[in-house]
């Protein structure tokens, strides 16, 4: 029997060896780049090798000159490979034979506006979408089927091989997204763009930006200049703070587009308010500060005194006590701020929608916080956008015109879908990234559950709330508070491993996924992150291949 198997095994090695040499010069893969089409994660719809393979050369070419866009996303391609390959690369050439070929066709409609068909053959890779978007998503396959080292930003040895077959892929989906605090601790432009980056390497479409809370606002408001003066000049644990300029949310809204990311801002109102109280006196509605705040944030968590500090009204705050700050609903001249700030937002956000926060509203009382999302509700629509918040808004008048972006409660979650609301899948005990992996690791909170890297893969959208069915869900967002997250370490550290299976969760039909397999699969990744110096969570639950 073992002689047998040894037997079938040296045959195999001698097809394939002879397979290698054929007279044309073709080559059949080798196992890794096998692997690496095996593996591609958010699982493509469809994947079949042919058993040949592709190399990129000094000689090929990348063919992608039918309109401006498609030019673009070839330069952006030739962009990601010069580096390591050293290759030229240049984009719009002629039709030699070795070529990587972007194209839109606009005949495949399954396809839809973000699918793509990847066919590598021996003399040409091809990727063929409807849009734009489709072969943006096609070349970031593309990467993952190179050799992990086509990451790294100098040159390298090849060879760049590419294993031969077709990948044909489309979302489930439309909206998969991420979301990113930046009040609770500010980032910089440079650091929200490599987060678009990462988020958009596992086809990601979505960048929800958190622009302001108690702790900072971080948004220039050109009508209400103190917001970002004074209320931008502090974060979590006192430090200095930050702001974006217009100009500055405006580049990176572009860089975002030029990934295919539509911006969703988010100004959270009538709650987690504090840093526009601080910076305004007249918008305090003189409110007594509720001393438990509660809210889901445990005490016990924060470190150090300071985190745990009470809010003092009108005062700038650096703790991480939530839902202790409101907006008063008596004042006209509220109406009047959260007008110009929607307008101004409005005015330099291109996506569709506006976020108004609307969460843990403790302190506004509730036919006030009606009064709000009723109110906020018009102004967004007057500014030509439709309104997205928090799952509490289910309260509010709200109608299909609305997301309602779930978190919490699966009542409230219900009471959206009953108004005919559409639903933005957010559940705390799985996607939200700021959770702590397990009791041992530093970094994160608890209060929703600790979220191990399995639990964060093994839910399902369609099935997790009763009573809400798929056509109801737009999509996935995984949120990253940053109450204890300081840096881009920090984040990527929480980030990774639990983002690309969120990704995943959003991309690929749920009745494909195993959590078994796909640990398999994201234990690969390890190299390709290493490469891109990815600070994530080596989750014992995953073996990874370094
Ligand atoms: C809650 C709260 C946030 C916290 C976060 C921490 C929502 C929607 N509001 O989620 O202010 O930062 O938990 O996990």
């Amino acid at each position: 029997m073992q002689q047998n198997i040894t037997r079938t095994f040296y045959s195999l090695m001698l097809v394939s060896a002879l397979a290698g040499l054929t007279s044309c010069g073709s080559k059949s893969a080798s196992p890794e780049a096998k692997a690496a089409f095996e593996n591609v994660i958010p699982m493509p719809v469809s994947a079949t090798t042919s058993g040949s393979a592709f190399f990129i050369t000094d000689e090929t070419v990348i063919i992608a000159d039918s309109s401006q866009e498609v030019r673009a996303a070839g330069e952006y391609l030739a962009a990601l490979l010069r580096p390591a390959t050293g290759f030229e690369l240049p984009v719009g050439g002629e039709n030699t034979a070795a070529a990587i070929r972007l194209s839109i066709s606009g005949s495949d409609a399954q396809l839809g506006a973000e699918g793509y068909e990847l066919t590598v053959g021996e003399d040409e890779v091809k990727i063929v979408a409807n849009q734009p978007a489709g072969l943006f998503n096609g070349i970031q396959t593309l990467r993952q089927l190179l050799p992990e080292k086509i990451e790294k930003r100098e040159k390298q040895q090849g060879p760049w091989e590419i294993a031969g077959g077709t990948i044909r892929d489309y979302p489930e989906y439309a909206w998969r997204g991420t979301m990113l605090d930046v009040a609770r601790h500010f980032f910089s432009v440079e650091d929200v763009k490599r987060y678009i980056d990462l988020a958009s390497y596992y086809k990601m479409n979505v960048l929800h930006l958190h622009l302001s809370d108690d702790q900072g606002w971080r948004i220039e408001i050109k009508s209400w200049p103190n917001l970002t003066k004074v209320g931008g000049s502090t974060e979590v644990g006192g430090g200095e703070g930050g702001y974006y300029t217009q100009a500055q949310y405006s580049d990176i809204v572009a860089y975002a587009q030029s990934r295919y990311m539509t911006v969703i801002p988010e100004i959270d109102m009538p709650g987690h308010i504090n840093a526009a109280l601080a910076s305004y006196a007249e918008l305090n509605p003189g409110l007594p500060i509720k001393r438990e705040a509660g809210g889901p944030v445990n005490p016990a968590q924060a470190e150090s005194q300071e985190l745990n500090a009470k809010p003092v009204p009108g005062q700038l705050y650096t703790g991480i006590q939530v839902g202790f700050s409101t907006l008063s609903a008596k004042k006209e001249i509220t109406f009047k701020f959260v007008d110009d700030v929607l307008r101004e937002l409005a005015a330099i956000t291109p996506g569709p929608y506006l976020h108004i926060g609307g969460d843990e509203a403790a302190v506004t009382k509730k036919e006030d916080y009606i009064v709000f999302i009723n109110r906020f509700r018009e102004m967004v629509r007057a500014h030509g956008k439709k309104m997205i918040g928090w799952e509490e808004i289910a309260q509010g008048d709200i109608d299909s015109a609305v997301v309602v972006q779930y978190w919490n409660s699966q009542k409230y979650a219900r009471m959206a879908a009953e108004k005919g609301a559409k639903l933005l899948f957010s559940p705390a005990k799985k996607v939200y990234l700021d959770m702590q992996y397990d009791s041992t690791t530093k970094l994160g909170l608890h209060w929703a559950a600790y979220i191990e890297a399995d639990s964060s893969y093994i839910w399902d959208p369609a099935t997790y709330v009763e009573g809400i069915s798929k056509e109801q869900i737009v999509g996935v967002e995984a949120p990253l508070w940053t109450e204890t997250i300081a840096n881009m370490n920090d984040l990527e550290y929480m980030v990774f491993p639990r983002l690309p299976g969120v990704a995943e969760i959003g991309w690929s039909a749920s009745r494909s996924r195993s959590w078994t397999e796909y640990k398999a699969r994201v234990g690969r990744q390890a190299r390709r992150w290493k490469e891109m110096e990815i600070d994530y969570y080596p989750s014992p639950l995953i073996q990874w291949v370094e």
